[in-house]
């Protein structure tokens, strides 16, 4: 899989309702994403299993990598394709001895000196934001579009780089124009009428004419 040109769409339970998630994911899929996480924050562990285990199919169905975030253990449980943490959570180390050698392991990062830091460290891909305020992320100031070049040749020339925050279709091109080539969409994606015509406008953005 080229991680060049990907949506990475995350059904996230912030936005999606339990009883929608499914479809939330499926209309994803089907609009093109490249990546699909699950992102559950305050849900208990075992409902956020269950779901996991309800998405991955869906995932394999469509050739794309699941990614559980947060909750290693539960990565590992499930056979997910990748596991996401945050800039607080655990290093490396400890989570590769939950989830193995195989599996990718995203993480976090907010300025270009995390972002080195989490190339320095191993991880296989990272994300970098927020660029601009989110409801999503409350109390993180973005960080504007001006810091995307450098993280893209001193990290994003070795790992996959996904811009994540307050993007929306509408500033997705401003987002491409300042160098990224990849792209985290959140409540833009999942608060539209039609989630897989946004996922769709929004692949289309991304992928080189
Ligand atoms: N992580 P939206 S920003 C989940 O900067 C998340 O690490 C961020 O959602 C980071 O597209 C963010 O709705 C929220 O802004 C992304």
């Amino acid at each position: 899989m080229t991680l060049h040109g990907q949506l990475y769409a995350i059904l996230d339970l912030g936005y999606v309702a339990r009883e929608s998630a499914l479809s939330a994911a499926e209309a994803l899929l089907a609009g093109g994403a490249g990546l699909l996480q699950l992102r559950a924050k305050g849900c208990p562990e075992a409902q956020i299993e269950a779901l996991a285990r309800e998405v991955l199919p869906l995932c394999r169905e469509a050739g794309v990598p699941f990614i559980v975030n947060d909750y290693p253990g539960i990565a590992a449980a499930i056979g997910a394709d990748g596991i996401h943490i945050g800039q607080d959570d655990a290093s490396l180390a400890e989570v590769r001895k939950i989830v193995g050698e195989g599996m990718m392991v995203g993480r976090s990062t907010h300025s270009p000196t995390q972002a080195k830091a989490a190339l320095e460290e191993g991880f296989d891909y990272i994300g970098f934001g927020p660029l601009f305020l989110t409801p999503t992320k409350l109390g993180r100031p973005g960080i504007g579009v001006e810091e995307i070049a450098g993280v893209m040749v001193e990290v994003g020339s070795r790992i996959p780089v996904f811009c994540i925050g307050g993007i929306k279709r509408a500033s997705l091109p401003q987002v491409l124009a300042a160098g990224a080539r990849n792209v985290v969409i959140v409540s833009d994606l999942l608060t539209a009428p039609d989630i897989e015509a946004a996922t769709r406008d929004a692949v289309a953005l991304l992928k080189p004419a």
